[in-house]
């Protein structure tokens, strides 16, 4: 079995920047994420694989949440959610936000593939849709590659 690997450099509105590392046995099996993002205001923030590539304009060019299958938006725990549904990530008090975390439902092959999109860390938390903002300012968009 080949091992599957990506990586998405961010580039945010100010200090903002980190790298996220993906990677993956094979279709069907979990896609483990590690990395960081520094420049993040301590606390959560919205952490998002967003449909389309096009980071040309923020939120707007890179479309809603990746959502293959039609469904509503949840967390990274929910049965229902979006494939693109990470949650937040947590910035400690240095600013920094560390990667490590498992995900079964995206990608980086197959229907599911976020290869190409766009990965979105948010200014707000993710209150899950309870709130107005779900879409709400992108700090960092930019796409993913292999
Ligand atoms: C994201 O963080 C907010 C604020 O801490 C929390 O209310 C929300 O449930 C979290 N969202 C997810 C998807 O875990
Ligand atoms: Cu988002
Ligand atoms: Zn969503």
């Amino acid at each position: 079995m080949v091992l599957l690997k990506a990586v998405c450099v961010l580039k945010g509105t100010g200090e903002v920047k980190g790298t996220v590392y993906f990677e993956q046995e094979g279709d069907g099996t979990p896609v483990k994420l590690t990395g960081s993002i520094s420049g993040l205001e301590p606390g959560d923030h919205g952490f998002h694989v967003h449909a389309f590539g096009d980071n040309t304009n923020g939120c707007m060019s890179a479309g809603p949440h990746f959502n293959p299958r039609d469904v509503t938006h949840g967390g990274p725990k929910d049965t229902t959610r979006h494939v693109g549904d990470l949650g937040n990530v947590t910035a400690g008090a240095d600013n920094v936000a560390k990667i490590e975390m498992e995900d079964s439902v995206l990608s980086l092959t197959g229907p599911d593939s976020i290869i190409g999109r766009t990965m979105v860390i948010h200014e707000k938390a993710d209150d899950l849709g309870r709130g107005d903002n779900d879409e709400i300012t992108p700090l960092s968009v930019s796409t993913m590659s292999r």
